[in-house]
């Protein structure tokens, strides 16, 4: 449901859908993303690889998506990437070794850090009704400069939502689209994170174990 509500937002501002593979190699999950081979993300500890093979790998984001989509078309560019990603870490009641993402990326002449801004401020307005947010300096490899948003609850505390930032130039030439022409935004949330936010779901778990007493309150 939280799915579809997010794809529908999107979909009125002119983003479409991609989807790709959930095992992916090294380059679209890692390096065409800026990641330095030293990053921690690319641990055993952190990510699940085959055992024969290090370049065979479950996605840790739909980033992987994006940049195949970016591979494959020319800009303008406008698209979301929602599926199932993976990480290798502990189960509890806020993490799962797997989860749902939607990233949306967008690339054109002149996209700037206020087009970042009115997307997402688009979008929570219409997935939680008027919202106040605010943009927190944060760092990913692969956008430059990059923040956390966080929303304003009803009980007046900070709610840390999605991350997003500007492509990093150095992703974009990685997937041959001239940074000195273009530029673009890009965001990354956790459906799981919103549909708890939104519906009060304490509990990550809940989302999979086919407890009807939990899913039924939702038909
Ligand atoms: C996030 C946060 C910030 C992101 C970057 C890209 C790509 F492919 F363009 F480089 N896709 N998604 C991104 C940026 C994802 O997730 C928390």
């Amino acid at each position: 449901m939280v799915r579809k509500e997010i794809i529908d937002i999107f979909s009125r501002i002119g983003f479409t859908v991609s989807e790709g593979p959930e095992i992916e190699d090294d380059w679209h999950n890692f390096s065409a993303l800026n990641f330095p081979p030293e990053h921690p993300a690319r641990d055993m500890q952190d990510t699940f690889f085959i055992q024969t093979d290090p370049d065979v790998l479950l996605r840790t984001h739909t980033s992987s998506v994006q940049v195949r989509y970016m591979e494959n078309n020319k800009p303008p560019i406008r698209t979301i990437s929602p599926g199932r990603v993976y990480r290798n870490e502990a189960i509890s009641a806020r993490s799962h070794c797997f989860f749902h993402q939607v990233e949306g990326l967008y690339v054109d002449k002149g996209v700037s850090f206020a087009d970042l801004k009115q997307t997402l401020q688009y979008f929570t307005t219409e997935m939680f009704g008027k919202s106040k947010i605010r943009l927190r300096p944060s760092y990913f490899p692969f956008t430059e400069p990059s923040a956390e948003v966080d929303i304003l609850s009803k009980e007046g505390k900070w709610l840390e939502i999605l991350g997003c930032g500007l492509v990093n130039p150095i992703v974009l030439e990685n997937c041959n689209i001239d940074s000195n022409k273009y530029s673009g935004l890009a965001f990354g949330l956790g459906i799981e994170r919103i549909a708890m936010l939104k519906h009060g779901v304490k509990d990550i778990r809940e989302f999979y174990k086919s407890n009807l007493d939990f899913l039924s309150q939702f038909k």
